[in-house]
């Protein structure tokens, strides 16, 4: 079996440390276990976010929306991307006509492989963050925002991941690059994928396309870092009663 996690909102609350509870339980979770990371942050946040005992024990960690391969702190693969100057004005538009009323810096944050954009932007703090991503749950505004520009520029995914941003992309250089490069370089076995954005328009989505390809692959979409951990446990009660 090998276990693929996102890291915020699934492993981790969203842009901050993995938590000391989780941490104790999924050291001791993954001493026997097989499991990849892939997250749309960059190597730097997942090291902020992860200790390092879990970042070395993963068999891989996939960054930026799978635009970037560690294996053991080593660089395995990278893609570029450029943003044209039109996304670039088109971005600067919906920034300067978005209602919401905040604006913090660090709007447009260039990745390996994608771009970060966030109408409130990167510098807000937690409460920041959560203030614009009540406004987002009755707006709406990330949704709206990625199908506009969607239509815009058919070259590009725009999917919703995290609080308060949106991931940009070459269209197709999303995370099922990360079940590619496993089922690539694994044999045949079970996959079972945690993500926090599995449906439609989520930056977990493309993961889970993919993994419909194959047999033996499921996935779950939690809520959070609590219901991640309920899970494993609960997979490990139900092996113990099944071998006893
Ligand atoms: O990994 C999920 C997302 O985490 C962050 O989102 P936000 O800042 O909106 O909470 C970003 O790193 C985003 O790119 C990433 O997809």
């Amino acid at each position: 079996m090998l276990y693929v996690f996102d890291i915020d909102g699934t492993l981790t609350p969203h842009r901050e440390p993995a938590t000391d509870e989780f941490i104790d339980f999924f050291i001791k979770w993954g001493k026997d276990k097989k499991y990849y990371l892939t997250t749309g942050s960059d190597f730097a946040k997942v090291e902020e976010q992860l200790p390092k005992t879990i970042t070395t024990s993963a068999a891989a960690t996939f960054c930026c929306m799978s635009n970037q391969c560690y294996v053991k702190n080593r660089l395995v693969y990278e893609n570029n991307f450029e943003p044209s100057q039109d996304l670039i004005e088109a971005l600067t538009i919906v920034l300067n006509s978005s209602p919401f009323p905040l604006r913090l810096g660090n709007h447009m944050e260039l990745r390996t492989g994608m771009l970060n954009f966030s109408v409130i932007g990167r510098n807000a703090d937690t409460t920041q963050r959560e203030i614009y991503h009540e406004h987002d749950k009755i707006a709406r505004e990330r949704e709206a925002i990625a199908f506009e520009l969607g239509t815009q520029f058919e070259d590009l995914d725009f999917t919703v991941g995290g609080k308060i941003s949106i991931d940009i992309y070459p269209s197709g250089n999303d995370k099922s690059q990360t079940i590619n490069w496993i089922i690539e370089n694994e044999p045949p076995q079970p996959i079972i994928y945690f993500g926090d954005r599995v449906g439609e328009g989520g930056n977990d989505y493309a993961a889970i396309v993919e993994m419909q390809k194959y047999q033996d692959t499921s996935w779950h979409n939690v809520s959070n870092w609590r219901e991640t951990m309920e899970i494993l446990k609960n997979f490990d009660l139900v092996k113990n009663k099944d071998v006893l």
